[in-house]
């Protein structure tokens, strides 16, 4: 689709489903709690939602043990059925685009055309790409040594606790609960308090697609909502994404008491190297994409943007009138490129970022400020001369900041793209593929893009090194962490080849 054959948006989207979602029905809070959530680019209330305490966290865990017990419904069905409910959720959501585009933009404040190009359409995406996988990852038959035949089963991990951001919150519900179901798992699931009505939406389009009582189980909260997750006894594995230090908690509450296996997606500072080759016009707009896209509330976005010397000062300069060119406003809008941020908490992180820059002594080039008084607006802000101990070239800012540093030597260069405990992705552009090569071979991070950015597609794996995160989610890399591999070995009579 492109941005004007698009279905109109629902520009006032009816909120169907606030509750906590358990066993296919829909629950109140047990202790009596719900909170708000906002409506970004007016700063109003949507709806109150129900706030999962403990009680429900151990309702929704007892649910998803029941659904994985032995000779339960889930466990019984074949694998291709697993595979056919999650293609059937797909048709749901594909149904459903034009709404379930218009909740997104609602609750998190990003433009309608990415909500239904981006988010809903890679969700689908993906939730088919998992429904294939469903009844093809299988385990082998290995040639032990001695009197016995041996294979592997791949067997689903039990109940996966969940916990997403709001950045992407339809997109991270199926990344993480399509791999979790084609591989056989129940799962609970927390999304963020920003942004809880799309997970709530799809539970109910789950429960049509015909998915058993307690296979999905959703559960809106804050972080202790999460943490009733993590810490619970009864879930198996954890997968998390969001900040490194929620991540860092998580890492240590899910081995306490017992161990759960954990994948962790969490921050990043990501280095996009252009080195002098380039064509700087589609340069400087991949750079300007791969900062801005998302109003910068990217994990991978290209937040360190160095430049080679010979090219910088222009670059600076259609960097900066490119960003002055960025359609701020009303994300319903379809020429709208940049909403609000998501809530007043992270626009106020992210003016403080710009005042670090200014006053750390890196040049505010162009932007800088709150856009207007209504919402969570920022004008998109471009600094150059931007150093490597500045704290917004250390830091994560998650917002419509760009950095362009300036660099000569490829080797100090990959020195100074390395110094950061953060590994999720790095960008290259040029066309020299020795120095490609160079450079693909000696960045540490995750995923790697060569004259491209933000490509990310159900099949490709996604995660960090370092501080990063532990594991990576899609493709088949990312059905791994949701399976156990079982070693069944048999002794035989008299084995031949
Ligand atoms: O993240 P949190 P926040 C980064 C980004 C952003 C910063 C803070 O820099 O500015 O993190 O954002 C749940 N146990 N990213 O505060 O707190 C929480 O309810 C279990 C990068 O929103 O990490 C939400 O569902 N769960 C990131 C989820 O964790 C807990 C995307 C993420 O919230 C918890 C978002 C706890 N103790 C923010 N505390 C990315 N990698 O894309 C909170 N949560």
């Amino acid at each position: 689709f492109s941005s004007t054959a698009i279905p109109d948006p629902h520009i006032k989207p009816n909120v169907m489903y606030s509750g906590i979602f358990i066993n296919n029905e829909w629950h109140k809070s047990q202790g009596g709690n719900t909170f708000e959530t906002l409506n970004p680019t007016t700063g109003e209330v949507i709806t109150e939602v129900q706030y999962a305490g403990k009680e429900d966290v151990d309702h929704a865990v007892q649910a998803a043990q029941d659904a994985f017990h032995n000779n339960s419904p889930w466990r019984t069905i074949d694998a291709s059925q697993r595979g056919r409910l999650l293609y059937k959720l797909a048709d749901l959501f594909e149904e459903n685009a034009a709404y379930m585009a218009s909740l997104e933009t609602l609750d998190n404040g990003k433009p309608y055309s990415h909500s239904f190009n981006i988010d809903v359409m890679s969700s689908i995406n993906f939730l088919r790409y998992f429904a294939g996988w469903a009844d093809k990852n299988h385990g082998k038959v290995i040639p032990t040594d001695g009197q016995y035949f041996a294979y592997t089963r791949h067997e689903p991990v039990g109940v996966c606790g969940q916990i997403i951001p709001w950045n992407f919150p339809l997109l991270m519900f199926t990344w993480k609960i399509a791999p979790a179901l084609a591989m056989g798992n129940t799962v609970v699931i927390k999304p963020a308090e920003q942004t809880p009505l799309t997970a709530l939406f799809a539970a109910q389009l789950a429960k049509e697609a015909g998915l058993p009582p307690g296979v999905l189980n959703v559960v809106p909260g804050f972080g202790d909502t999460g943490a009733f997750i993590t810490s619970h006894p009864g879930v198996d594995k954890i997968a998390f994404t969001g900040s490194t230090e929620v991540g860092l908690k998580i890492q240590q509450a899910s081995g306490q008491g017992r161990l759960k296996r954990t994948t962790l997606e969490l921050g990043g500072k990501s280095p996009n190297i252009i080195l002098s080759d380039v064509d700087i016009e589609k340069a400087v707009e991949a750079a300007h994409q791969g900062l801005f896209f998302n109003q910068g509330q990217v994990c991978c976005a290209g937040s360190r943007t160095y430049v080679h010397s010979s090219i910088y000062d222009e670059f600076v300069e259609r960097s900066a009138e490119r960003a002055k060119k960025r359609v701020v406003g009303d994300p319903f809008h379809i020429h709208t490129e940049q909403g609000p941020q998501v809530d007043q908490t992270q626009m106020e992180k992210v003016l403080r970022y710009i005042d670090m820059g200014i006053s750390e002594g890196a040049e505010l080039i162009t932007g800088g400020k709150r856009h207007g008084d209504k919402g969570y607006f920022i004008q998109p802000t471009v600094f150059a001369n931007v150093e490597d101990h500045h704290t917004i070239a250390k830091e994560e800012i998650f917002g419509p900041v760009q950095q362009l540093l300036k660099f000569q030597e490829l080797d100090e260069l990959i020195e100074r793209a390395n110094n950061t405990d953060y590994g999720l992705a790095a960008g290259i552009f040029s066309n020299d593929l020795d120095k490609v090569n160079y450079l693909v071979a000696r960045i540490r991070a995750g995923t790697v893009w060569v004259n491209c950015y933000n490509a990310l597609g159900s099949q490709t794996p996604f995660g960090g090194f370092k501080n990063s995160g532990i594991g990576r989610e899609a493709g088949e890399y990312g059905l791994q962490q949701y399976t156990e591999v079982k070693s069944v070995i048999t002794s035989v009579y008299k084995k031949t080849s």
